[in-house]
This record gives C-alpha cells, structure tokens and sequence, in this order.
C-alpha cells in the first residue's frame, strides 16, 4: 500500500479593499455672488456652465449641496482650495468635506 498524501487546498484570496471616499459638500451663504461660485466650481471641480449653475441653485435654495465624491485626499485638498478662493475675495463661500456612509 502507498502512502495517501492529504494536499490542503491552499488557494488565497486577495481581497482589494476600496479607499474610503468623501463627500465635498458646498455651503450656501448671503454674501458670495453667484456667478462667483459658478466660476470656482467649473474651475476647481471641472463642472460645465449648465451642471455648475444648478448645483450653485442647489445650494442657495437648499442650504447646501454635494458636489463630488473623491478619495480623503483629493476631497480635502479641493475643498480647501475652492474655499480659499472665496476667502480670496473676501467672501464667506465655505466647502466642507464628510465621510460617504
Ligand atoms: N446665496 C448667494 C447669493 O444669493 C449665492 C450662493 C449660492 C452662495 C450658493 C453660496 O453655496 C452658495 N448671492
């Protein structure tokens, strides 16, 4: 009788876990004008004219509005840069930036 050699299946399987993401969320307030917000939110976040104004509209009726998802990162980064714009300028325009669910 030969000897049975019991081989464990050993496969591993690598599991890719996805970076948490973040949301950059755009504050309305009274003073900044709206063109202004229009312009940094196509120059900062690469937005069309048309997507741009709705959001900008979505903010100042709703009070605040997000406007991307990004890794932790890129989400801060760009919400500090278009905050500092506004601020720039002398107006309150504020990005802020929250964990996705
Ligand atoms: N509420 C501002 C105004 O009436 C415009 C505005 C819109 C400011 C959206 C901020 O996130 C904002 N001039």
């Amino acid at each position: 009788m030969g000897q049975t050699t019991v081989k464990p299946k050993t496969r591993t399987k690598v599991k890719l876990q996805r970076p948490p993401m973040y949301k950059v969320i755009l504050l309305n307030d009274d003073y900044t004008p709206r063109e202004f917000v229009v312009m940094v939110l196509k120059s900062v976040f690469r937005m069309g004219e048309e997507i741009a104004h709705r959001v900008m509209l979505t903010a100042h009726q709703k009070g605040a509005c997000v406007i991307a998802v990004f890794t932790r990162d890129v989400a801060e980064t760009k919400a500090k840069e278009a905050t500092e714009l506004g601020k720039a300028k002398g107006y309150p325009l504020f990005f802020t930036t929250e964990p996705e669910e």
